[in-house]
């Protein structure tokens, strides 16, 4: 996608503070952290939300969630993490390029 934000940072046309990267994915630290370490993963692959999910996408993202389990202690998060997908505006996406948050560095409230 031309003008997607996310793809231009993997192509490498936007800076970024790149975590992690291979053929599939790239780990990046988010610009406006909301927690200590706040870091964003996504597919170099543009699609927008789970609803897009084909054969696939659904074995990339697997394999996104297994590399972030293997590689959550190194980036500092070996005390525990939260992943959040927004799916959607209402839901509070703002990039329509499908990113996993990964967000920990402090202990982190989970209640309503
Ligand atoms: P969401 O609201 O779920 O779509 O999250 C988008 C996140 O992307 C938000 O936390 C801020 C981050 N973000 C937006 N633009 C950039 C950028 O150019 N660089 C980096 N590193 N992060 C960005």
């Amino acid at each position: 996608m031309e003008d997607c934000i996310f793809c231009k940072i993997a192509r490498g046309e936007i800076p970024s503070a790149k975590v992690y990267e291979d053929d599939e994915i790239l780990v990046f630290k988010d610009i406006n952290p909301l927690t200590k370490i706040h870091l964003l993963c996504i597919p170099k692959e543009h699609f927008k939300t789970v609803a897009e999910l084909n054969e696939q996408r659904t074995l990339l993202l697997g394999s996104a969630l297994k590399k972030i389990g293997a590689l959550a202690p190194l980036w500092g998060l070996e005390e525990g993490y939260r992943l959040v997908i927004n799916q959607g505006e209402a839901a509070g996406q703002s990039v329509p390029h499908l990113h996993i948050h990964i967000l920990g560095g402090e202990p982190l409230r989970w209640e309503k």
